[in-house]
């Protein structure tokens, strides 16, 4: 800013009453001249820079500030987001002189960690001090930029840049959230994203709108467009209002918990009735939010990259959409119905069934392998297991169970996925035995044996036994092992080291032959009882 032009600025905008600025591009000539009001300047439609797009805008703005105030957060807000070259406010002094300046330019993003924001700001200096020659400085800021942009990509990773977004509320006491932002980040990973930042605000209650407030919204804005992130994760379900205005004001894709959880489902969905329930509760997911996406159809759309099942027909219309779930509907009453025959026969042959339960993760479908030296995928993502497997199980005595594996648990479970996966989950209803995995070394696993209970008891299951199996003692010490086991009253396994297999074979046997009769809890536990 030459003193002549500081000078022409500050004059006007003494006489005037408002904020004057211009635009300036990088030969140094004036790109738009700016009128505001006494406190806020509006640059004109530039649109907005491209997400991830390597270099400035090739302009900034120098304005003048009338009230002495500092640079605003709105004058930083349109650096971040219009890309700008740099932005300047000078003050305007006595009789429309030139006062200070103060400027302010993007941080690199090696420069700049999570808990700042992304800029530097500079001054107040003098206008006659400003030695810097704009076009070097500017240059080697953008080397800076480019430098760092080649370190992070040193590593060629392509997954979808996804930002994880929560809200804690006063109920939320202090862990809950951070709680469930690991779990949420569990997801994200197990979906395939590449979590790049998490953001969580505190708030007495959330905001109806848009859940965050409007002030984190911007934040959130900038922090996505510095951080070149593809992709917002709300930790909360947003309803089909609040998922278009939070990606109106932010043009990304935005998506809930549930949708995630949708996604993971449609990846790992293996058999037709899975892929056909993962579907139907996609499109009931979708229904409602198409309606309230006239246009602007495409970002709230199709899970994170369209795949999935649903994949092509997420673009389909309201009517299309409710002609297909009534089909999928019909489709998946004929698989139920020709379940039943199936399990009517395996009933009649008389094999009691013990079906596995637990939290996703917990390692229910290792267990089964351990039982029955089979070859159920078992790995280390949420809801790896989505179909419903059965094997038969031998006893010593050629006594047979048959033990089901089935789809794992989660908190706050979508319903309509709950009510999809009916279809899997009434195989439950021919249980004689749950056994209750729990991972004995999980760290929030009161909460989470609770959850499974629960879920046990609105599947209507609440009156059959259970058995509980603490699972990957290994990962315990001996006395852990046995604090955790009689505090959950339950048998510790390892099913990967086959540690405690023989005491669960046994407790099965007693509990399947014993069955009606109650007390499946194991021997140690009667005897301090007794004691
Ligand atoms: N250390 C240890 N890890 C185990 C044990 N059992 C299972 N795991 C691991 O835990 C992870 C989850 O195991 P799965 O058997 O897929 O768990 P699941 O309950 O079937 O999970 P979903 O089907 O995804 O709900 C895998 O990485 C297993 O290797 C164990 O006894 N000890
Ligand atoms: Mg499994």
């Amino acid at each position: 800013m030459s003193p002549e032009l500081a000078r022409n600025l500050t004059e006007l905008s003494e006489q005037i009453g408002r904020q004057v600025g211009v635009l300036v591009d990088r030969r140094g000539a004036v790109t738009h001249v700016i009128v505001g009001d006494a406190n806020r300047i509006t640059i004109p439609e530039l649109g907005r820079a491209r997400a991830g797009a390597r270099r400035f805008r090739g302009l900034r703005l120098l304005h003048t500030h009338l009230l002495g105030e500092k640079l605003s957060r709105d004058d930083l807000t349109d650096l971040s987001l219009l890309r700008l070259d740099l932005v300047a406010a000078i003050q305007v002094g006595e009789k429309g002189l030139p006062g200070t300046l103060e400027y302010a330019t993007l941080l690199p993003p090696d420069q700049a960690d999570n808990t700042r924001d992304p800029w530097r700001i500079e001054g107040p200096i003098r206008v006659h001090d400003i030695v810097e020659n704009f076009g070097l400085f500017i240059d080697a800021l953008e080397g800076e930029f480019t430098t760092a942009r080649a370190a992070a990509e040193g590593t060629t990773d392509d997954r979808t840049r996804a930002i994880l977004v929560g809200v804690q509320e006063a109920s939320d006491g202090l862990s809950g959230v951070d709680r469930r932002m690991d779990e949420l980040e569990r997801l994200a990973s197990t979906a395939g994203l590449h979590v790049i930042d998490r953001i969580v605000q505190k708030r007495t209650r959330v905001d109806p709108k848009t859940l965050i407030g409007k002030g984190k919204l911007e934040d959130l804005l900038v922090r996505s467009m510095y951080l070149e992130a593809d992709l917002l994760v709300f930790d909360r379900d947003l309803n089909p209002s609040q998922g278009r205005k939070i990606s109106e004001a932010t043009e990304l894709k935005v998506i809930d918990r549930t949708q995630l959880i949708l996604d993971i489902f449609a990846q790992h969905a293996l058999s037709q009735d899975g892929r056909l329930q993962v579907e139907l509760a996609q499109l009931k997911y979708l229904l409602p939010r198409l309606r309230a996406m006239q246009q602007g159809l495409s970002r709230l759309t199709g899970g994170i990259g369209g795949r999935g099942p649903g994949e092509t027909k997420l673009e389909i219309r309201d009517r299309r959409a409710r002609d297909r779930i009534t089909l999928l509907k019909k489709k998946l009453k004929v698989q139920t119905k020709r379940r039943e025959l199936r399990r009517g026969q395996r009933n009649r042959s008389g094999v009691p069934v013990a079906a596995i339960v637990g939290y996703t993760n917990a390692g229910k479908s290792t267990l089964l392998n351990a039982l029955t030296r089979s070859k159920v995928i078992a790995e280390d993502k949420l809801f790896a297991t989505l179909d419903t497997t059965s094997r038969r199980m031998r006893f010593p005595d050629a006594r047979e169970v048959v033990i089901t594996d089935t789809v794992g648990f989660i908190e706050h479970l979508p319903k309509d996925l709950m009510q999809a996966f009916e279809a899997t989950l009434e195989e439950l209803h021919d249980a004689d035995l749950l056994v209750h995995v729990i991972d004995a070394s999980d760290p929030y696993i009161d909460l989470h044996r609770g959850v499974v209970e629960q879920v046990v008891m609105d599947l209507g299951l609440g009156e059959l036994p259970v058995l509980r199996v603490l699972n990957k003692i290994d990962l315990l010490s001996p006395e852990e092992a046995e604090v955790v086991c009689r505090e959950h009253e339950g048998v510790g396994v390892s099913a990967l080291s086959r540690d405690g297999l023989e005491d669960l074979m046994h407790c099965l046997e007693e509990a399947m032959w014993r069955r009606g009769r109650g007390d499946l809890r194991p021997d140690f536990v009667r005897v301090r009882e007794g004691a």
